[in-house]
C-alpha cells in the first residue's frame, strides 16, 4: 500500500501545484489554435492597446482564445493582458487561494509580417496585479518556432516541454529538459532598440559585449531569451534617452522573464535593483530589462552607475 505522506519520511519530492499544472495544460492547449490561426492574421486589426501600440489580428485572437481557455480554469481569480485596460473578473479571490494570471498573449508580433518566431509569456501571480514579481508562484512561455515548445518555471526549477497535437487533437506535453540551467559560457547577446537612442553608458558595454559574444537578436524576446538560456548570454531591452523606462512592460514580460531565469541560475535587473523587487504603480508600466549570465548582468550595472 501506498505510504499515505510519502514527505513526511523525506523521502519524495513536493508536489507540483495542480493550479499551476492546469493553467499550464490550458496555456499549452491554446498553443496548436493560436499556431493554426496565424496564417490570416498578420494584419492590424485597426485598434491600439494600453501601451499605445497597435494591435494585429494575432494579438487579438490568441488574447480571447487565452482569456477563455485560463478564466475556465479552476484556481485562476483573474485574467490580466497586455492587450486590455482592466483585468477579467475570473470568480476566485486572489491571493486568497486563487492566482492572477498576467499574458502577453504574442510576444513579437511584429515578426508576424516576416514570419519570424514569436511567443507566448505567462506569469502567475499569487496577488492582484500591479505586483512585484515576488509575488510570481510560477512563470514560463510559449515559443512559436520551427517547433512549439513551452518552457515552465515554478519553486522546483525549469523545464522545456515540446509541444503536440496528435491527428485527433489532443494536445500534449513532453518534457525534454528536466532541469533547464543558463550555460555558464556566456556565447550570445541581443540588445533592443537603435543605438542612437542608447545612453552613452550601455553603448559603451554594448561595445565590449559585441567584442566577446555572437549577436543574436529576433525581434521576439521569446525567441531571444531562449537563445539566452539555450547558448549562455544576455538579452537586454535597456533604458532609452527618450523612454527612461524602455519598452518592454514589467507584469507581463519583465517579471515572468526574469523569474525563468533566475530560476535557472541566471540574473535580471532594471539597472539598479532585481527585476523581481521593481514596485509597479500600474499594470502596464514598462521597465528597462537586462537579463541572463549573472556575471555580464553585474558588469551592466556597474557600467550604468
Ligand atoms: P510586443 O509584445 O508588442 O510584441 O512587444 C515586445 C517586443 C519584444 O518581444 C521584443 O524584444 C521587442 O518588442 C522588439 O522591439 P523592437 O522591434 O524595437 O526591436
Ligand atoms: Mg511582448
Amino acid at each position: 500500500m501506498a505510504d499515505p505522506d510519502p514527505a513526511a519520511d523525506g523521502g519524495d519530492p513536493p508536489e507540483s501545484d495542480p493550479i499551476v499544472e492546469a493553467i499550464f495544460d490550458a496555456v499549452a492547449a491554446t498553443a496548436p489554435e493560436i499556431r493554426a490561426a496565424l496564417p490570416g492574421r498578420r494584419v492590424e486589426s485597426g485598434t491600439d492597446n494600453p501601451s499605445g501600440e497597435s494591435v494585429l489580428a494575432g494579438d487579438l485572437y490568441a488574447d480571447e482564445l487565452l482569456a477563455d481557455a485560463l478564466t475556465a480554469v479552476e484556481g485562476v481569480g483573474s485574467f490580466v493582458s497586455e492587450e486590455r485596460e482592466a483585468a477579467v473578473d475570473a470568480g476566485g479571490a486572489v491571493g486568497e487561494g486563487a492566482y492572477a494570471v498576467a499574458i502577453d498573449p504574442l510576444d513579437g508580433s511584429s515578426n508576424l509580417r516576416s514570419n519570424n518566431a514569436m511567443g507566448t509569456v505567462v506569469g502567475v501571480y499569487d496577488a492582484p496585479l500591479p505586483a512585484t514579481g515576488r509575488d510570481l508562484v510560477a512563470a514560463g512561455y510559449v515559443l512559436y518556432g520551427p517547433i512549439t515548445t513551452m518552457v515552465v518555471a515554478d519553486a522546483d526549477g525549469v523545464r522545456e516541454e515540446v509541444v503536440t497535437e496528435s491527428e485527433r487533437g489532443s494536445v500534449d506535453r513532453s518534457i525534454v529538459e528536466g532541469d533547464l540551467r543558463l550555460p555558464d559560457d556566456p556565447l550570445v547577446y541581443g540588445f533592443g532598440g537603435r543605438v542612437p537612442d542608447w545612453p552613452d553608458d550601455f553603448t559603451a558595454y554594448a561595445r565590449e559585449v559585441e567584442d566577446e559574444l555572437k549577436l543574436r537578436y529576433g525581434g521576439a524576446m521569446v525567441g531571444d531569451v531562449n537563445q539566452v538560456l539555450t547558448y549562455g548570454g544576455i538579452f537586454a531591452y535597456p533604458a532609452l534617452v527618450d523612454a527612461p523606462d524602455g519598452k518592454l512592460r514589467l507584469s507581463f514580460e519583465a517579471n515572468p522573464i526574469a523569474y525563468i531565469v533566475e530560476r535557472a541560475g541566471g540574473a535580471a535587473t532594471d539597472g539598479e535593483v532585481d527585476i523581481l523587487d521593481v514596485e509597479p504603480e500600474g499594470v502596464h508600466d514598462r521597465v528597462p530589462l537586462y537579463v541572463g549570465n549573472e556575471r555580464l548582468v553585474e558588469r551592466l550595472k556597474a557600467a550604468l552607475d
